[in-house]
């Protein structure tokens, strides 16, 4: 089965997608999801003007192979753009592989380990008035673990808080990338916020009780003893985790957090490797691995990322924000359900107008997430009504701290 051609498709249903589809000679056709938020056009580019060329004619069953001709053979290897371009191929050549053998992707991977793949969804709100809102809307919906995030008195806008809750709460259209000529700046300011969300915590479980997951983001945002601080704060909440409670750059840091704190530590959203984790794993300062299947190489290297954090008692917390396309949504749930360290999985809910050009065969019941047992990844694109949603530019805010300081958005 040799690969005839490979093409990416950029489209917009309410926010910006890049696909990438690579057609066999025998006509089965693979998906992969390309799409980094606010800096799509490059990765589209890398695609098109670099890697597509040297796909045509490649045997496609030659997964692990085509992998490592694509990132050795680069020489420049890893990055946001390298790895969302290098997992699109990968996602595509499993999706090919998995319906050549009639399979749904999972089987591949060695078979169900579980039932289901416990989600998480995101509850904010401009105060705890209208975050208990959203998380009994959350509750209705069916989720059985439940995100977070909430406004701080004194700041305007705050990253994973909607402007509005339109529809009460049941839609959390928290889009943060806008169609601006430039990024929107925020202001920001770490002593609110650390002041301020423990008793947002305190009145969660007063209301919700001791019993429902609870997570929250931290958002790169904090020094890691600021970090620490928090996440001492917090332990009466008995947190599911605390993510991304500062720059991950500096491994190193989460020996400090992890020092002083017993609340479960989450990270890696922003990385694009397993060499990104080395010293987190090996020294043990996190529990959960945040990387997205989009943004770290695809199936080959998540599976082995995943398998290599397990050596280490970390578990899986896949990213699933809407900025992850449905079939990077699914490319997770088939590692979800295979892989033994599963943690708990991101679904924020694509929107309708998303769900109209990737036609998605997923499940969400009573919690839990499921792939489907379609043949393949189990997503199909509609390139009719992905071109009825041209691209628009769209960028991340820029995040400021209260003097103008750039800050970690
Ligand atoms: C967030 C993401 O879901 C999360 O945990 O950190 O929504 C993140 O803000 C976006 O992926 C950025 O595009
Ligand atoms: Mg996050």
């Amino acid at each position: 089965m040799k690969i005839e051609s490979a093409e990416t498709v950029v489209t917009s249903p309410g926010r910006n997608f890049v696909t990438l589809r690579i057609t066999t000679t025998d006509g089965v056709t693979g998906l992969g999801d390309a799409t980094l938020n606010g800096r799509e056009l490059a990765v589209d580019s890398y695609l098109r003007d670099h890697v597509a060329p040297l796909l045509v004619g490649r045997d496609a069953g030659r997964v692990e192979d085509t992998w490592q001709y694509l990132y050795r053979g680069a020489y420049w290897r890893r990055g946001p753009v390298t790895m969302a371009a290098l997992a699109a191929v990968d996602m595509a050549l499993w999706d090919i592989k998995a319906k050549a053998a009639g399979m749904p992707l999972y089987q591949l991977l060695g078979g169900a380990s579980r039932t289901g793949a416990l989600a998480y969804g995101h509850a904010s709100g401009r105060d705890v008035p209208e975050l208990f809102d959203s998380v009994r809307a959350h509750l209705e919906a069916g989720y059985r673990a439940i995100r977070i995030q909430t406004g701080i008195p004194g700041l305007d806008s705050v990253y994973g808080v909607a402007a509005s809750t339109a529809g009460g709460g049941q839609r959390y259209d928290y889009e943060p990338a806008r169609p601006t000529a430039l990024p929107v700046e925020e202001a920001w300011d770490t002593r609110a916020y650390l002041r301020h969300v423990p008793t947002v915590f305190e009145a969660v479980r007063s209301e919700f009780g001791p019993e429902l997951p609870l997570l929250h983001d931290g958002h790169h945002r904090m020094t890691p003893i600021q970090a620490a601080k928090l996440g001492k704060a917090l332990e009466p909440y008995d947190l599911f985790w605390l993510e991304d409670a500062t720059p991950g750059e500096d491994q190193a840091a989460l020996r400090l957090i992890r020092q002083h704190t017993t609340t479960p530590l989450a990270i890696g959203e922003v990385f694009n490797s397993a060499h990104d984790y080395t010293l987190l794993l090996q020294d043990r300062l996190i529990d959960y691995v945040r990387s997205a299947v989009t943004h770290t190489g695809g199936i080959t290297a998540m599976k082995k990322l995943l398998d290599m954090a397990g050596h280490y008692g970390a578990k899986s917390g896949i990213h699933g924000p809407t900025d992850i396309s449905p079939v990077g949504m699914a490319a997770a749930l088939h590692l979800d359900i295979a892989i033994h360290n599963f943690g708990i999985q991101e679904y924020m809910r694509h929107t309708p107008e998303t769900l109209e050009v990737f036609r998605t065969s997923y499940t969400f019941a009573d919690g839990l997430l499921h792939p489907s047992d379609t043949p393949g990844l189990g997503v199909e694109l509609d390139t009719e009504a992905a071109a009825r949603f041209p691209y628009r530019a769209a960028y991340l805010p820029v995040n400021r701290l209260t003097d103008g300081t750039v800050h970690d958005w």
